[in-house]
Order: C-alpha cells, then sequence, then structure tokens
C-alpha cells in the first residue's frame, strides 16, 4: 500500500461510476470525458486513480498510482446485488496497476460468492505484488441501515478477515462511531467513501475531517471531487485536511 500513502494518510480519487450508475445520473459534459477527470488526478495530486479497465486501456497515462477495479455492476439489475470478476489480476498488472480493487456487497443474497472470488483475487494479487483494496458496502434486504456503527465496523472487519490492505467504506456520520470501525479493521487501512455530492464544500469536508480524526487512513472519492464546479480547489482543501490537519467542524452528515 506504500506507493499510495503521503506521510501514512492518502486521498484517492475514484472513477466508476459510470459503469456502477450510468453517466445520465453522474455526469455532465465535462466529467463525462476521462481525459478530465485522470487530469485532475494528477494535476490535483491525489495518491491514487480507481478506474475500470477499458477506461485505464484508454485513458491512464501512468501519473499517479492505478487501482484497476477487477469487478463491477450497473445500476440496471434489480435483486441482491452481485459484482463479478471482469478484469483480471494478470491483465491489471499488465495496465500497469499497484492494486486490484474489488466490491463485496456485505449481507447480500450472493455474499458468499464475492467472498469465495475475492478470495482467488486476493491470493493472486498477493503473488503479484499488488495492493489489494475492497470496496465493503452492506447492502441488499437483510441490510436495514448501511451507515450505522455496527454495520459499518463489520465492514471494515470483513475486509481484514478477507485479506485486504485497505477497506473503502461509507462514514457514518460521526467521529466516534467511525473510530470504531477504524478499529475493527485493525492492520487493514480503512478509507472513507464519498456518496452523492454534499451540499456544500464544507460538509464535505467535515465528513473528511471526522474520518481522519476518527484515525481513517484517508479518502476513496469521486463525485465530491469531479461534480464540484473547481475540483482543484476542492482538492487543494482535501489535501490540508488530510495531510495538514486542517481544522474543518466535523459535520455531522452521513454519506
Ligand atoms: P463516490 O465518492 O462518488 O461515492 O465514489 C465512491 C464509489 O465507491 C465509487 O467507486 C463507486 O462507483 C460508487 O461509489 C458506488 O456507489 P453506490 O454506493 O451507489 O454503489
Amino acid at each position: 500500500m506504500d506507493v499510495f500513502l503521503r506521510d501514512g494518510k492518502s486521498i484517492i480519487l475514484a472513477y466508476d461510476q459510470g459503469l456502477e450508475h450510468g453517466p445520465s445520473v453522474d455526469f455532465d459534459n465535462r466529467n463525462v470525458d476521462p481525459a478530465f477527470i485522470v487530469d485532475i488526478a494528477s494535476k490535483g495530486g491525489f495518491n491514487g486513480l480507481a478506474l475500470q479497465k477499458g477506461v485505464a486501456e484508454k485513458y491512464y497515462d501512468g501519473k499517479v498510482p492505478l487501482i484497476l477495479k477487477v469487478n463491477g455492476k450497473s445500476s440496471l439489475p434489480k435483486g441482491e446485488p452481485i459484482a463479478r470478476q471482469n478484469c483480471s489480476v494478470e491483465y491489471a498488472v499488465s495496465l500497469g496497476a499497484k492494486a486490484v480493487g474489488y466490491t463485496i456487497y456485505l449481507g447480500s443474497g450472493y455474499e458468499s460468492e464475492m467472498f469465495a472470488e475475492f478470495g482467488r483475487v486476493q491470493e493472486k494479487a498477493k503473488d503479484r505484488g499488488l495492493a489489494v483494496i475492497t470496496w465493503v458496502y452492506p447492502r441488499g434486504a437483510a441490510v436495514t441501515n448501511d451507515t450505522s456503527k455496527e454495520i459499518t465496523a463489520y465492514a471494515a472487519r470483513t475486509a481484514l478477515e478477507l485479506g485486504a490492505d485497505a477497506a473503502k467504506i461509507k462514514y457514518t456520520g460521526d467521529t466516534q462511531s467511525f473510530a470504531w470501525a477504524v478499529k475493527s479493521g485493525g492492520k487493514t487501512k480503512v478509507f472513507m467513501s464519498g456518496g452523492p455530492k454534499a451540499a456544500t464544500d464544507d460538509a464535505f469536508l467535515g465528513q473528511v475531517r471526522g474520518a481522519i480524526d476518527a484515525g481513517a487512513t484517508g479518502i476513496a472519492v469521486g463525485r465530491n471531487v469531479w461534480q464540484n464546479q473547481e475540483p482543484l480547489k476542492m482538492a487543494e482543501k482535501l489535501k490540508q485536511v488530510v495531510f495538514e490537519n486542517l481544522q474543518v467542524e466535523p459535520l455531522k452528515t452521513s454519506s
């Protein structure tokens, strides 16, 4: 994971929403272009960039360490969520990835299939010297609240138990409860996931402050950066909060 860290902390830019949500939900005329995001990643000083393989093949410029998402799904199927592998670890290596990313829907009726597939991906990635980052999102009929203290801690712990180097999980809404998730993750580094764009920059920065104060290693976010009218200014503020301890009121807002 060291390649993704600066002084033990990290800001990662995520751009797989084109697959996960579809272009008409999240994108405008600027951020629909992957080149716009790849440019933000390097100019904004991000420590990692998460892409699906097709975007990486055509747009990745090698400037920011790549996290290759090796599974994913669209938003169209209904029912219990499952995201299957769509890219091999070997192919991720050939694209220059320094880590693989894998989403697990904790609590889904298909959870055990994702656990098994993740296990195979994790072992191959370790063999090839890649870091393993898992997006652990509690989801499905069995999950009533995906940002509670209990379920976020379960998400972080699942990542530890299954061998991930880092877990990307939703924010609980306050520092104290998120600290339990960070503690539950043990040596698996915890990253806060962003969620839909917050009402104001300060509202989002407050969440980031809260997560970092809780002991999170960093953030792995997308929409709150590249949907911002001034993504590079947002990147600067994020770096101040994460690396320079800028104080922002840790707002009690959930992602
Ligand atoms: P955002 O910061 O834009 O929420 O991105 C984080 C992320 O995990 C993406 O990598 C992924 O595409 C998306 O959220 C998944 O969102 P959802 O919670 O709707 O499945």
